[in-house]
């Protein structure tokens, strides 16, 4: 599924609510968190819906790739290369939002 309209990732994505854009290319969008659990904490998402990190690895393995490689660089400028990356998945792991996302935590030294 490429869209879906009562997404609220989709709305972020699309502009219509708006966010603290990181950075963005043709497939992806990341965005500050707005509860941030990290001095740093950034959401990356794909453009395209898909509800967890198991539909986008099923569907798009090289978006999911690109997911960490775009991690990877925002913890290569904000805190030397050092993150931790959390893909929540189902209502009883804490997912509240069906729009796979990246939380990208860094900035700081991070508790075990
Ligand atoms: P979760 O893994 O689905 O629980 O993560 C959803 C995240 O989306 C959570 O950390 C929220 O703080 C964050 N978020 C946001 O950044 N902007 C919003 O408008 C909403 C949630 I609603």
């Amino acid at each position: 599924m490429s869209e879906s309209t009562d997404c609220l990732f989709c709305k972020i994505i699309k502009g219509e609510i708006p966010s603290a854009k990181v950075y963005e290319d043709e497939t992806t969008y990341a965005f500050k968190d707005i509860n941030p659990k990290a001095k740093v904490h950034v959401l990356v998402v794909p453009r395209r819906h898909y509800a967890n990190v198991a539909e986008l690895a099923k569907d798009d393995p090289a978006e999911l790739a690109h997911i960490v490689e775009v991690a990877q660089s925002i913890a290569d400028k904000e805190f030397h290369g050092a993150y931790r990356l959390v893909f929540n998945t189902g209502l009883d792991a804490g997912q509240t939002v069906f729009h796979v996302h990246a939380h990208v935590l860094t900035g700081e030294t991070l508790d075990e």
